[in-house]
């Protein structure tokens, strides 16, 4: 918590255009995608930079298990998240969850899901 506090000091310091929400610009798989072949990762493009170490991605399958990789990876810019997915994934309804911290220190979470077919 603390360290939240320290952070948010610190960001008050940085001048306006920096500050402000991402929004995401493209997802892929696409939000209610329906596929015929399991995609190899999931990628999503943010509007503005996210902080690595408070963002990731995951995905589960319609029972709740996880079926992406550990880790979530990003662009050397910090605008693309990207994870990847479980081998030989069986056909079925497949909900990605994404959390992000913004450079103004907000957290933002959202999911949406895609159909294997
Ligand atoms: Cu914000």
């Amino acid at each position: 918590m603390r360290y939240y506090v320290a952070w948010c000091f610190v960001l008050l310091l940085i001048p306006l255009p920096v500050f402000g929400h991402v929004y995401i610009l493209e997802c892929n798989p696409e939000q209610d995608a329906i596929l015929d072949a399991p995609p190899e990762k999931i990628t999503i493009t943010f509007v503005g930079t996210v902080e690595p170490v408070f963002s990731k991605i995951e995905v589960f399958d319609s029972e709740g298990n996880k079926v992406s990789g550990k880790k979530t990876e990003f662009s050397e810019d910090d605008t693309v998240m990207e994870v990847t997915l479980k081998e030989n994934l069986n056909p079925g309804k497949y909900t990605v969850k994404w959390a992000c911290m913004s450079l103004d220190g907000h957290k933002q979470t959202g999911e949406y899901s895609f159909t294997l077919n």
